[in-house]
């Protein structure tokens, strides 16, 4: 890679290499101010006498507060709760046909980038488990310059214009009266504005589904969304969508455990994905591309440029093109996640976008959001944002400016600099936009082809299992009993039933109601004081496709149980014979074994080993597990059976459809459950192996077992 960069701009070949350049270890140094003075006391003040004022002249007094004073930033107006991780990207197979961008063509390249996860609605310091889309942005460090791919953990978007975002998360997000409710969208505000905006409709029962609470950020799919372009050398230009398929498969937990989980760890995604890259356990992702010729563009029921429609996969494949890796967890939180800046806007030559409306606004939205959130023009050149190949413009000065510019041209053209910095052709690897007539009339309005709302979300709810309806029916539930004002519910029920009228029926019962066969007043209320409303209204849903088997969860096989943490309830005197060859079978799979114990410190086995306790009890939950492990030994089970939350344990193991095994005594315990009566259920082991045991937490949960599971008293 060439380097003609100026000192102080120097390029990296390596992102983890550039940021070195800016890390600052503490360890072994001397405490000093910010202008390098050793400081020999930042415990007191300086005073006018020992017990007397506070001196205007302590300097370092003043330092120390200041810098406080001014520790915050602006929040993101969304995403705001996140977490991310470094990693790298590796290309299987070069694709110049589609496109000439590096990161697509050189199968040699391992492009370092920087990947954010996030809930949409909620505060910083919100809950990891509110029922939210989640974020899944992607910065890449390619050698043509950053490309970041802003998506979801969704294939579709609530609303189809940018000019509706405001509308949309002023909605969702805490009512302006009394900032309540945080992290959820169950209230008035979001039901009003849901129910007379149809086209949220697809993205909304995504959100009920059970995509709607991961189990863990390595356990979901994310999605470009949009439809983008890719240009190949000719300036042929191909559609494209993007999709990342996660290798541990798309796994969730039950609306019940997310519940109970931001009580017991509100930072439980953050925690779980920190603490897999910290054992070596890499979260993966393939890169998956749909490819729409052109000339194919209007060849679908439904309009490419709509960001509230999926192609389903059985009509354009998803093609396997590379994989990436999160390796390294940042080093500090706030230089790293919190100042990261993604841009749709940041593409690399290859790339371009298509006029999708929704796409069309974000490109203007997030360069605007950082200048408030970062403060200055200058926020590209945060360490975390810094591209590693070189940046030379004529855009100087402003807040904060690292560089320091040479010479005494900063306008183009010029003859005195030399003319540079200088301009690349396209056939250099100059940025190309993609030539593309346009006709039409200048218009505000949406067009007729976006009209049809419930032929996906239909197509969505076909297409889940019948424990996926089943969840997805008890949050409509949940949600919609959350709001106050009947014609809001029968609004929703009334559209729920123009997607699935059982959907509708399961949900109206649920909240006492009927379903209504019509709705007063147009529900299409997004579309313009001018517009014909009646020509307007979504039309019934159609059937192109019978169902779409990779819009499950099911879809995705995998047969891991990596990271799965399993809880061993144990005391003194529990049966070092059984745990050993038990821990042993599971940490070979890479699960995560823990002792919980009735107290912390130790306790010993019948073989007369001394076990570290990773949680007492009292300090942990059921719900923070994905399986229970009860070993046998007399003495250890009296004392399980002493304290009722082991019970209480066990019952919430069985209740969320996880896998329990016991050996010997072990079982006296489930016999003090609700389990006693279900030793038959394909995912309890009393003795078994445990073969059988990891092959049932590898399958995530038995719903199976679900009805029998919902008489669960905890
Ligand atoms: Fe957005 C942040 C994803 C539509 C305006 N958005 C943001 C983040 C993600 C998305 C993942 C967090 C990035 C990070 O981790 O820092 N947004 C999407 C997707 C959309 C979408 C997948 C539709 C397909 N967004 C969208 C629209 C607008 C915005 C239509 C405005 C017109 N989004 C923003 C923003 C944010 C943002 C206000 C807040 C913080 C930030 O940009 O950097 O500009």
């Amino acid at each position: 890679m060439s380097n003609k960069n100026t000192p102080g701009e120097v390029a990296a070949t390596n992102k983890d290499e550039q940021l070195d350049r800016y890390r600052n270890d503490p360890t072994g140094q001397p405490l000093t101010t910010n202008t390098g003075l050793k400081v020999n006391d930042t415990n007191n003040s300086l005073k006018a006498g020992i017990r007397g004022g506070t001196l205007l002249e302590d300097f370092l007094l003043r330092e120390k507060i200041n810098h406080f004073d001014h520790e915050r930033i602006p929040e993101r107006i969304v995403h705001a709760r996140g977490s991310a991780a470094h990693g790298y990207f590796e290309l299987y197979e070069a694709i110049p046909q589609f496109t000439k961008a590096g990161i697509f063509n050189d199968t040699s390249r391992k492009t370092p980038l920087f990947t954010r996860f996030s809930t949409v609605a909620g505060s910083k310091g919100s809950t990891d488990l509110a029922r939210d889309v989640h974020g899944f942005a992607v910065k890449f460090y390619t050698e043509e310059g950053i490309w970041d791919l802003v998506g979801n953990n969704m294939p579709i978007f609530f609303i189809q214009d940018a000019m509706k975002f405001p509308d949309l998360i002023h909605s969702v997000k805490p009512e302006p009266d009394r900032e309540i409710p945080q992290a959820a969208s169950a209230h008035d505000t979001f039901y009003d504005f849901v129910s007379l905006t149809p086209e949220t409709l697809h993205n909304h029962i995504w959100v009920m589904s059970d995509r709607g609470i991961p189990r863990s950020l390595r356990m979901m799919e994310g999605f470009g969304i949009h439809t983008f372009r890719m240009l190949n050398d000719e300036g042929v230009a191909h559609f494209v969508r993007f999709h990342w398929k996660p290798l541990l498969g798309v796994r969730s937990v039950t609306w019940d455990e997310a519940v109970k989980i931001s009580g017991a760890d509100s930072d439980f995604h953050r925690r779980d994905l920190w603490d897999a890259i910290d054992a070596g356990q890499f979260p993966e992702w393939e890169l998956g591309l749909q490819i729409i010729p052109e000339e194919d563009e209007h060849k679908f029921e439904f309009d490419l440029l709509d960001a509230t429609k999926l192609i389903p996969e059985e009509m354009v494949p998803v093609k396997i093109v590379g994989k990436m890796t999160l390796n390294r967890n940042p080093d500090n939180f706030f230089a790293e996640t919190e100042q990261v800046a993604f841009l749709p806007t940041n593409l690399v030559p290859g790339l371009d976008f298509s006029n999708d409306p929704l796409l069309q606004g974000r490109l203007f939205s997030y360069r605007d959001t950082q200048l408030s959130r970062l403060g200055s023009v200058n926020f590209e050149q945060i360490p975390i944002n810094r591209p590693t190949n070189g940046v030379h413009n004529n855009e100087r000065d402003g807040h904060m400016q690292m560089s320091i510019p040479k010479g005494n041209t900063a306008y183009f053209p010029n003859s005195l600099g030399g003319g540079c910095p200088y301009l690349t052709s396209i056939a250099e690897g100059g940025f190309e936009s993609f030539t593309e007539r346009v006709d039409g009339n200048k218009i505000r309005a949406r067009s007729e082809s976006f009209v049809d709302y419930y032929s996906q979300p239909a197509l969505f709810y076909r297409s889940l299992t019948d424990w996926e309806k089943a969840h997805t029916a008890d949050a409509y539930t949940f949600e919609l009993g959350k709001v106050n004002y009947p014609h809001i519910q029968k609004r929703m029920l009334y559209l729920i039933s123009q997607i699935d009228e059982d959907l509708a029926q399961t949900v109206a019962d649920g909240l006492g109601m009927e379903v209504p066969d019509r709705v007063e007043g147009p529900v299409n209320q997004a579309i313009g004081a001018d517009a014909d409303v009646e020509k307007m209204q979504p039309p019934k849903k159609k059937v192109y496709l019978d169902k779409s088997p990779a819009l499950s969860e099911t879809y995705i096989k995998t047969d891991t149980i990596a990271t799965r943490q399993i809880a061993v309830l144990a005391a003194d005197g529990f049966d070092g014979d059984d745990f050993g060859p038990m821990k042993e079978a599971l940490e070979r799979e890479n699960a995560v074994v823990k002792i919980v114990a009735p107290h912390g410190g130790t306790i010993t086995c019948t073989k007369g080993h001394e076990h570290k306790v990773d949680a007492a009890i009292m300090t942990t939950e059921s719900v923070l597990f994905d399986a229970v492990y009860v070993p046998g030994g007399k003495k250890s089970i009296e004392a399980l059976l002493k304290k009722a939350k082991y019970k209480k344990f066990v019952n919430e193991a069985f209740k969320h459809c996880k896998a329990i095994a016991t050996d010997g005594a072990g079982e006296q315990l489930l016999d003090a459950t609700f389990v006693a009566d279900h030793k038959d259920d394909a995912a309890v082991f009393v003795d078994g192996s445990p073969k059988d045991f990891i092959k049932a937490i590898a399958q995530h949960r038995n719903y199976d077992r679900m009805e029998v599971a919902k008489m669960v008293p905890a």
